[in-house]
């Protein structure tokens, strides 16, 4: 073999050995969820012919032409039986863009197709592209709605920070051709905008999480509803809060729906985020909430706190201190597979049960909202659990 071929083989080799890794799950958790040992994607599963130029030629040092910085929240679902994510790859240039990725169980093996997404642009082309929802909505379509941000030409010169945030909408069959609809249009900035899978009262329903500027929510309450009549032609008319920012809680200063909620015999399983401020920057941390079956604005467990947090490696990179989750696959079996990005950084993967998640919501007790009352709330389950502590340590159990 030529040195250049030998060298290329080599990238291939190494490149195919992490894709191909066994994930292992880690069960020291807390009865929730479980954990994976591995991230599931990162910028390093992205193809090396994505990266590197194999021509002896052209790059005779083989060395990487275009680089891929980071891969992170990615929409999901299950298609023809695989686990397939729509990664957010960010290059070396800051440009993000999708590209499918696909496992046959879920937690490991996760491959790219050999091409990511060509997305057709809207009127005005967006400058960025990122954290693409998918829906398959009962109407026949795949959806993807993810934020397309552009600079705001408004902003006094030399502002080159100022930017807008709209949420794209695309609609696909197969997930490789996909038809741009026009941006949704709406008072305010909409980030983290997700179709909801059903029609309600014959309308295409979609949350939204309405914000004054780019960065600042002000004045949006939180995750918000809108029904629309025409996806072809989006537009929020009237927007309710569903679920609302609290001073003092995880989600202080913004939340945003995650992936569409699960559809469970109890009521609208949901998974979103919550956001504080501290002096490290903005906490980015996952939690969930139930809506009624009949109303899905109507929320039915609000079980206090963060379900997920960063941990260990999660906790660093690009954006320290971020969980992300826009993108969940719940199997015919119950079993749920959460994806989410650490830190901005790369994607792993948690799983649990239907069940157990609607169990964490229905009996997970609600935020008190005052230290108080929070220490009330514990006392109670510390007097129950001290009568039953002594059965238990003789291993009877149960009186
Ligand atoms: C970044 C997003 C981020 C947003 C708000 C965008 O430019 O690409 O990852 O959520 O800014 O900070
Ligand atoms: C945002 C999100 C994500 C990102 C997060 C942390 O506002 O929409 O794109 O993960 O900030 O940077």
């Amino acid at each position: 073999m030529k040195p250049f071929a030998e060298k290329v083989q080599a990238l291939l080799d190494k490149h195919e050995e992490l894709i191909t890794r066994k994930n292992i799950p880690l069960e020291d958790g807390n009865g929730i969820y479980t954990r994976y040992q591995y991230p599931v994607v990162t910028a390093a599963h992205t193809p090396v012919f994505w990266r590197y130029d194999l021509d002896e030629e052209t790059n005779p040092y083989l060395m990487e032409r275009i680089g891929v910085n980071a891969v992170m929240n990615s929409g999901a679902m299950k298609w023809q039986g695989k686990y397939l994510l729509m990664v957010r790859v960010e290059g070396a240039d800051r440009k993000s863009f999708f590209a499918v990725a696909e496992s046959p169980n879920g937690v490991d093996n996760f491959r790219f197709w050999d091409y990511p997404v060509t997305m057709p642009e809207d009127v005005v082309p967006a400058t960025n592209v990122y954290d693409m929802r998918l829906t398959a909505h009962e109407d026949g379509w795949i959806y993807g709605v993810f934020c397309a941000e552009r600079h705001d030409d408004t902003a006094p010169a030399g502002d080159l920070s100022a930017a807008t945030a709209t949420a794209g909408i695309a609609r696909t069959k197969d997930l490789v051709n996909w038809e741009r609809l026009p941006d949704l249009k709406s008072k305010s900035q909409q980030r983290n905008v997700v179709l909801h899978p059903e029609f309600v009262d014959g309308k295409y329903a979609f949350y939204t999480r309405p914000q004054d500027g780019f960065i600042d929510t002000g004045s949006g309450g939180g995750i918000g509803w809108a029904l629309v009549d025409d996806i072809t032609h989006a537009e929020v008319r009237e927007e309710t809060i569903i679920d609302r920012r609290y001073y003092h809680t995880i989600k202080e200063v913004k939340n945003g729906e995650g992936p569409h909620p699960i559809k469970t015999p109890q009521g609208w399983l949901h998974l979103a985020h919550g956001v504080r401020a501290c002096a490290a920057g903005l906490r980015y941390v996952l939690y969930l909430y139930m809506t009624a079956l009949d109303d899905p604005t109507r929320v039915i467990a609000s079980p206090a706190g963060a379900f997920m947090v960063p941990e260990g490696e999660e906790r660093v990179g690009d954006v320290s201190n971020v969980l992300f989750s826009n993108g969940w696959i719940a199997d015919e079996d119950g079993k749920v597979f959460i994806y989410y990005a650490s830190s901005d950084t790369r994607m792993h993967v948690a799983t649990s049960t239907v069940d157990k998640l609607v169990d964490y919501c229905l009996h997970t007790p609600a935020d008190g909202f005052i230290s108080s009352a929070c220490v009330a709330t514990r006392k109670g389950l510390i007097e129950r659990n001290l009568k039953l502590m002594p059965a238990l340590q003789t291993g009877l159990g149960r009186p």
